[in-house]
């Protein structure tokens, strides 16, 4: 049995693939990929443009929710990421899409608002990633802050992604006043898709980053607000506890 994870190595998404392997226990070989001609290759492999994708045994599955459920359905005997309560499951599978939605699409948005004006974040990166990344990320910071100045429509964008995003981890930081997980008391799906799905905003304690050098790298005015410490606490925790 090989299970290969292709992954862009700064993506939520294939980061939230990833996390579901880890959780099932199961072995996997990461290939990277960088956005732009390579992409041929992917659509070649899985007839889609978008990262991440998992090939297993012969099988070809793109999207992190449907590379999970893969897994569910491949390995029901390894640790859940559904529960068997069909209420229960119901909410998780809700809560996931949401999060798709909200962190999946504001978050990256935000994550260049904010990470074009860190200098810290951008040297960590610039230190930890390919020369192609980091003069991407330079040359963002030329723009964006111009565009955003500039053009009304872009400024509302990224409001209206900003409000988006704190809210969803707001909420989040709600539900674990009550609940140890998102869902319940065990960990989930939900889960899983949350503490991903923040992946750039700050880089959590794992050994299959793409540089170690980038473990705690963090869009300041984002992951270290103090209102999301509860959040950003618990990602880290479950890091530890569940992933690697
Ligand atoms: N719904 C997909 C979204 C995947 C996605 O948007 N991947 C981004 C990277 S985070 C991508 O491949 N972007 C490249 C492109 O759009 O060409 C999933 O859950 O996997």
């Amino acid at each position: 049995m090989t299970i290969v994870l292709h992954r862009f190595p700064l993506s939520h998404f294939s980061e939230k693939a990833r996390a579901a392997l880890d959780f099932k226990g199961l072995e996997y070989r990461i290939v990277e990929h960088q956005p732009g001609p390579e992409q041929i290759a992917i659509y070649r492999l899985s007839g889609q443009r978008k990262l991440p994708v998992l090939e297993h045994d012969g099988t070809v599955v793109a999207d992190s929710t449907e590379i999970a459920l893969y897994l569910e359905r491949t390995f029901p005997d390894r640790r859940r990421l559904l529960p068997d309560d069909p209420s229960a499951r119901l909410e998780v599978l809700a809560l996931e899409a949401q999060l798709d939605d909200t962190l999946g699409r504001s978050g990256p948005l935000v994550w260049v608002r904010h990470a074009v004006r860190d200098e810290r974040y951008l040297d960590a990166l610039g230190a930890a990633t390919t020369p192609l990344v980091s003069a991407g990320l330079r040359a963002m910071a030329a723009v964006v802050p111009i565009a955003e100045a500039r053009l009304g429509a872009v400024q509302r964008r990224l409001d209206e992604a900003e409000r988006t995003l704190r809210a969803t981890l707001a909420d989040l930081c709600a539900r674990l006043e009550t609940s140890r997980y998102l869902v319940g008391d065990e960990p989930s799906l939900a889960d899983i898709a949350a503490v991903a799905l923040v992946h750039p905003l700050k880089f959590p304690p794992s050994r299959h980053l793409f540089r170690p050098a980038l473990a705690g790298a963090s869009v300041h005015s984002i992951a270290e607000h103090p209102d999301l410490a509860p959040f950003f606490d618990f990602r880290d925790r479950f890091y530890r506890d569940h992933l690697q």
